[in-house]
């Protein structure tokens, strides 16, 4: 059964809308498409087409004896300091997502405020109330291109401050937001608070005698 269908009939515990976001250029939506489809990490020989609006793209995760399903969200690189209130929009109700640089761009790393102040205006949960966020340093230049003109150092200082993790491997930020997302998931389960969270739940746990119990009585 794929994804798309489970989406359809239901067929997980939670689902959430995750975002991913960053400047044009920077590999969001190559990033996203081989975690998506399991492969192993772009080379950036395939080339995607450039995306002009929001590509959406399901996958379903294992955790805990639990099954989530995560629609994600590429919202297209605009210009996010004249358009944030559309950024804003695209992301609403979301519980975070994963902001993308490109190592070797500068200006891709400068404008991360700013990418951030416009999407958390309209996430959700996590710690803060805002979403859970995992900061990808990409490497579009490739290896062989040399020394990144943002380092490390200063990649993981941004993050810290803004209260998240700084990763160069997308599949680790993903987990890692989908870890955050699942800690703030309150016990028992009740619906309405899970909407606070950016979470909705889904036939499983819905069928589930104990979750029907412990909300219903
Ligand atoms: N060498 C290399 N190229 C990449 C990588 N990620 C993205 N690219 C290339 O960078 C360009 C922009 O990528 P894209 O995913 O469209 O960026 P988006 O605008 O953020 O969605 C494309 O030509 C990709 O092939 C990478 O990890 N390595
Ligand atoms: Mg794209």
């Amino acid at each position: 059964m794929s994804e798309l269908d489970d989406v359809e009939s239901g067929n997980y515990h939670y689902s959430m809308k995750l975002v991913v976001v960053g400047d044009a250029g920077v590999g969001k939506t190559t990033l996203l498409s081989s975690h998506v489809r399991d492969e192993a990490q772009a080379d950036g020989s395939a080339e995607p087409e450039p995306g002009y609006c929001t590509d959406f793209m399901v996958k379903g995760y294992e955790r805990g004896g639990c099954k989530y399903l995560v629609q994600f969200w590429d919202v297209a690189g605009v210009d996010v300091v004249s358009e944030s209130a559309s950024v804003a929009r695209l992301c609403a109700g979301g519980a975070g997502g994963v902001v993308v640089f490109d190592c070797s761009t500068p200006a891709s790393f400068e404008r991360l405020p700013a990418w951030l102040a416009a999407t958390r205006q309209s996430c959700v949960g996590g710690a803060g109330g805002s979403g859970s966020w995992a900061l990808v340093g990409n490497s579009t230049a490739g290896a062989a291109a040399g020394a990144d003109a943002v380092s490390q150092a200063q990649a993981e200082a941004f993050a810290e401050e803004n209260g998240m993790r700084y990763y160069t491997d997308f599949n680790s930020a993903v987990y890692d937001v989908l870890s955050c997302v699942g800690a703030c998931i309150p016990s028992p389960p009740e619906p309405s608070l899970l909407l606070r969270q950016g979470v909705a739940v889904g036939r499983m746990l819905a069928q589930d005698p104990s979750f029907r119990r412990a909300v219903f009585g």
